[in-house]
């Protein structure tokens, strides 16, 4: 028997901790961020912050304006409303306006005045690159993988004229419109020059093949992923199942790339919000493990909105090693799942899973979404640790930080790293 965990060794231990995860750079796994030299199409600065959807789906609790007015607005208008109704008339007690908050103090400014014609001055004097250098240096990022669809127009064109990169930023190819809308992508592809045909035909098929790799080789693509909603399913002859066993993950293996599948959105359950306007359901998770098991030469990154799916979805990938955890996505993204979520996560998965991705749409967000996940994962460590210090094993700083950058993006590479023929045997339950 082990003498109980004295409250002096505890202190130390979480001062240890805390240095660790405060100080430890992080991979950040799915966001919706551009490479600044992608044609002016990352966001940042104040007004972006204050317009991020999930900020306009709270200001919409007050706001009395019909949505069309809003929508209506400048976008400097619609900023100044957001900031009146949640910083002005009411405290920004909600995880995002917080999240403002601490992304300008981590900025050095001064927030207690509740000034936007100064802070929005402030902004003015950068220009993206340098803050795009100040950001990640300051949220201790080292990469940041972007969301990069062939089917939004602006993107498009951006990748055809060709780029330098800024290595920073990795790509992954998202392929939401062709698996969920096959006849309006069928049609696009046609445009594009790929003879794809309305039924699955296999020319049909090589087709998308064709589209998918000329996209993957042109981002130097790292995954592909689709945010799905909760009914869906893969066991029918849908579009979807038809095109996704037929196309998407014979590429997937043959370019030897994971395929990320985010599960549980339920698109527009209020259209008059915009991209406000979605909202969660829960999954029918047996359809991904009928995915890990019949294809178990491919690699699946899964995040899941619901938080009743995340139980079962850890249960999930202690039987299949073909499957990878990450990020507490969206409505889960607040310190209260965070907690609960990480918790279960290292309770049933120990450090093989990613704890976190930051899912921001405006540069400065990175500066909350990580400074808030340090702080919770933390204090989740703490406990975990001096669980074990109670038996007397007593992790040493290597190790910590070993675990730490597990966590924060190390097993993530690895997964995605993990090369055809080195993973023979997936599907195997423990
Ligand atoms: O599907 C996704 O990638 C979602 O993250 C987005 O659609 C969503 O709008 C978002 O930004 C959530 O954080
Ligand atoms: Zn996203």
């Amino acid at each position: 028997m082990h003498a109980p965990v004295t409250e002096f060794r505890k202190t130390a231990l979480a001062a240890l901790i805390d240095r660790v995860v405060s100080s430890a750079p992080v991979v950040d796994v799915h966001t919706h961020l551009y490479d600044p030299l992608l044609g002016g199409l990352l966001l940042w600065g104040i007004d972006e912050l204050l317009v991020y959807h999930y900020l306009v789906a709270e200001a919409f609790r007050h706001i009395e304006l019909p949505y069309d007015n809003f929508w209506r607005l400048t976008q400097r208008d619609q900023a100044e409303l957001v900031w009146q109704e949640l910083f002005v008339k009411h405290s920004p007690v909600s995880e995002a306006c917080r999240g403002v908050l601490t992304a300008l103090h981590r900025l050095g400014l001064d927030v207690k005045q509740r000034d936007l014609p100064a802070l929005r001055q402030w902004f003015e004097q950068w220009d993206a690159e340098r803050h795009v250098n100040r950001c990640l240096e300051l949220a201790n990022v080292k990469t940041v993988y972007m969301t990069n669809s062939p089917f939004d127009d602006a993107e498009r064109a951006a990748w055809q004229k060709g780029l330098l990169r800024d290595e920073r930023f990795v790509a992954a190819l998202r392929v939401d419109p062709l698996l969920l809308d096959w006849p309006q992508a069928a049609l696009r592809l046609r445009e594009w020059g790929y003879e794809v045909g309305e039924g699955f035909s296999t020319q049909t098929l090589s087709e998308v093949r064709r589209f998918l790799a000329d996209w993957s080789l042109r981002m130097e693509a790292r995954y592909l992923m689709v945010s799905l909603p909760p009914e869906f399913t893969c066991t029918e002859s849908s579009d979807c199942a038809l095109l996704l066993q037929g196309a998407v993950l014979p590429h997937c293996r043959e370019f030897d790339l994971p395929f990320a599948l985010m599960l549980g959105v339920r698109r527009a359950v209020n259209p008059d919000l915009r991209l406000a306007g979605d909202g969660v359901g829960r999954s029918d998770l047996s359809t991904l493990a009928h995915l890990c098991v019949a294809f178990p030469e491919n690699r699946f990154l899964v995040t899941a909105l619901s938080r009743e799916n995340q139980h079962e979805l850890c249960v999930l990938a202690r039987k299949f090693r073909n499957l990878h955890l990450f990020g507490c996505w969206w409505f889960t993204n607040v310190p209260q799942l965070i907690e609960e979520i990480t918790r279960q996560r290292i309770e049933l998965l120990g450090t093989s899973f990613t704890a976190q991705h930051s899912d921001a749409r405006v540069l400065d967000q990175i500066l909350y979404k990580w400074d808030h996940t340090r702080k919770v994962l933390a204090k989740v460590l703490t406990d975990k640790y001096a669980d074990l210090a109670a038996t007397g094993w007593e992790a040493t700083a290597t190790e910590v930080e070993r675990d730490v950058h597990e966590l924060l993006g190390g097993a993530f590479e690895r997964f995605i790293a993990c090369g055809r023929g080195t993973r023979a045997g997936y599907g195997t339950a423990t």
